[in-house]
């Protein structure tokens, strides 16, 4: 029998309280019959040793329930920002989600940035305002803040009139018969109200809280009347998404995916060196071990040896993916003791394929280093290598990550037999400037004909292969660091024998000729174009006690960092402002001596900037 699923992601600011909400949710489901607590470390998806030690989500974490009929799979992410990476990955999974804000802080640094990947991928959203039972509590206000900062559409179901108005936003009509008429039945708003979530163009808000369940009867009514849960094609083509991996007991490699359309079967292969030893799926409450998996589901797979999270399995799913700012910093990490060098290579390797962001490399001296989010990040990475790997080792100093931008448009091309070309092939690439943030594009400005078939059969796999080559050969620019905001077009395109007939053609170019040509063309082009060095912006809040702020605003500017002026609440003061990159840690580290420990601050990343 085929059951309707729900992939529900719980996203929230660093503390806002989403593991106690999933704790709650699973509550009054009745899958678990006590209540964990953060505070405590017993709660259902905090589940590793460093999480409740710290208090905070690192991983994120799936978790099971019933309702109405609906297995609603809840994930919940980690807010803090150097765990983003764990958020950007589940945001390809979700059928909807709920975004957590604190009653009390209301909207905060990281919440306008979830918010903006959950509109532009436009993923069902409720909001939730928690710690209603909190002193200052003041959800109008923090529906006020939402109004500004998040969505003018926001929806609070507990007022008709400004749930009719954010619903008016998009459809006059609506408007037009409750002013006019007698109001609208409460079904057809219901009905008008869940057909405009489904397509995320309002956002109703909810009031409560996860720690005493006050106002979770109506999120959880909310959560099954208005939310899209789906019945997918499980005879259609096979087609998945990894968005989590993790090491078993054992060491075996486990991979959660989200199938959206399709079957797979135990003993399935998924391609070569991947073959389906065992699978579970979500629903009851938990993993639980099946024969089968179907779309919809969220399965966790044994067997596929060299899976990456990120991966597709069958067919690329439907709809665009979201990226978050890459790292801005990185370290050198080194074994305290030498013999544990290729353990140290081993660990690392292994914690790159649940996050490949931390992109690890060997330097030239043979140092192996990783890119960073932050010192929370690098402080877990430090712990895991220990722990779970028996593995001392420390993090050198840690540096920023730059970027290159191209100055202006230039085009280069080598010709097949020029002297200075050594490849039996032509390629002409023009790179051209694109907007801040915009990100690397890729065109291809030749006939199909053009394309060498007897390498890559169609003109799409061709076009694919050298934008690969392009996106490499992009890696390092001409001062080291990634080239990016940038459009490359190619724009010339031949190889040896392309015209003539078989036994006049010279050699033909390899797949290897082609992607080492591409690497010297598109030097010649950046070198023309010439390139600036950009580095990291982030913004930063400060909070901290406002007899310190005496202290604190000339350590700011001694930083360099730009602050707006502070605003003073009783006790405590606000500052926020940007601040380089580079000089972060100093930030942090100076903050703490400066405010008794009482400080807290929070980065987000901004943009790059052309470097001083
Ligand atoms: N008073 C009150 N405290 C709450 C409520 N919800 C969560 N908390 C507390 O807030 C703190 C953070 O809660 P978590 O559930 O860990 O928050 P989180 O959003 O999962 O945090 P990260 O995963 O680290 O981003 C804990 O001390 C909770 O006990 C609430 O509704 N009321
Ligand atoms: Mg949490």
């Amino acid at each position: 029998m085929l059951r309707r699923t729900l992939n529900l992601g719980i996203l929230a600011h660093v503390d806002a309280g989403k593991t106690t909400l999933t704790e709650r949710l699973l509550y009054e489901a009745g899958v678990i019959r006590v209540l964990g607590r953060v505070d405590d470390g017993t709660t259902q998806t905090d589940t590793m040793a460093l999480e409740q030690e710290r208090g905070i989500t690192i991983k994120s974490a799936v978790v099971s329930f019933e309702l109405g009929g609906v297995t609603v799979n809840l994930i919940d992410t980690p807010g803090h920002p150097d765990f983003i990476a764990e958020v950007e990955r589940v945001l390809g999974v979700l059928d909807g989600a709920v975004l957590v804000i604190s009653a009390v802080e209301g909207v905060q640094a990281q919440t306008p940035l979830l918010m903006r990947a959950l509109q532009r991928l436009q993923v069902p959203t409720l909001l939730f305002v928690n710690k209603t039972d909190r002193r200052g509590a003041d959800p109008s206000r923090v529906v006020e803040g939402v109004r500004e900062r998040l969505t003018p559409t926001v929806a609070p179901v507990d007022s008709v009139d400004e749930v009719v108005s954010a619903l008016a936003e998009n459809d006059e009509a609506l408007l037009a018969a409750y002013v006019d008429g007698d109001g609208l039945p409460e079904e057809a708003l219901r009905r008008e109200l869940a057909a405009q979530t489904e397509r995320a163009s309002v956002y109703p808000a909810f009031f409560g809280s996860a720690k005493t369940g006050e106002g979770l009867e109506e999120l959880t009514a909310g959560i099954a009347e208005l939310l899209p849960a789906r019945e997918g094609d499980s005879d259609g083509p096979l087609s998945g998404r990894v968005f989590k991996i993790e090491r078993g007991p054992g060491g075996e490699k486990v991979a959660y995916v989200r199938l959206f359309s399709g079957t797979v079967h135990v003993r399935d292969r998924l391609g070569e060196n991947r073959k389906i030893t065992a699978l579970s799926v979500f629903g009851d409450g938990g993993a639980v071990p099946r024969q089968e998996a179907v779309a919809g589901q969220i399965a966790q797979l044994w067997g596929l040896g060299d899976v990456r999270i990120g991966d597709t399995i069958g067919e690329r799913p439907p709809g665009a993916r979201h990226r978050f700012a890459p790292p801005t910093l990185e370290a050198v990490v080194a074994p305290l003791r030498v013999e544990d060098k290729p353990a140290l290579h081993t660990a690392l390797t292994q914690l790159e394929e649940q996050d490949p962001l931390i992109n690890l490399r060997q330097g030239d001296r043979d140092e192996l280093s990783v890119s960073l989010y932050g010192e929370v990040q690098k402080e877990v990475i430090e712990a895991t290598l220990a722990r779970d790997y028996g593995v001392e080792a420390e993090f050198r100093e840690t540096t920023i990550i730059c970027v290159e931008r191209p100055v202006a448009s230039a085009e280069a091309v080598e010709i097949l037999n020029a002297e200075s070309n050594p490849f039996p092939a032509t390629i002409g690439l023009r790179v051209e400037p694109l907007a801040a943030g915009a990100g690397v594009g890729f065109e291809t400005a030749i006939h199909s004909r053009a394309a060498p078939l007897y390498l890559f059969k169609t003109f799409g796999s061709f076009a694919e292969h050298m934008e690969q080559f392009v996106r490499k050969a992009l890696h390092k620019g001409l001062c080291g660091w990634e080239v990016t905001d940038c459009l490359v077009t190619l724009t010339a395109f031949g190889y040896a024998g392309a015209d003539g007939p078989p036994s006049k053609r010279g050699p033909l170019a390899t797949s290897a000729d082609y992607r080492k040509l591409t690497g010297l063309v598109l030097r010649q082009a950046l070198e023309a174009a010439r390139t600036v060095v950009c580095e990291p912006i982030h913004c930063f809040h400060v909070g901290v006690p406002a007899d310190t702020l005496g202290a604190v605003l000339p350590a700011l500017a001694r930083l360099e960092a730009l602050p707006e002026p502070p605003s003073i609440r009783g006790t405590w003061a606000t500052v926020e402002g940007e601040v380089r990159a580079a000089r972060m840690n100093e930030l942090q580290q100076q903050l703490r001596g400066l405010t008794r420990g009482e400080g807290v601050v929070e980065l987000v990343f901004d943009r790059y900037e052309a470097a001083r």
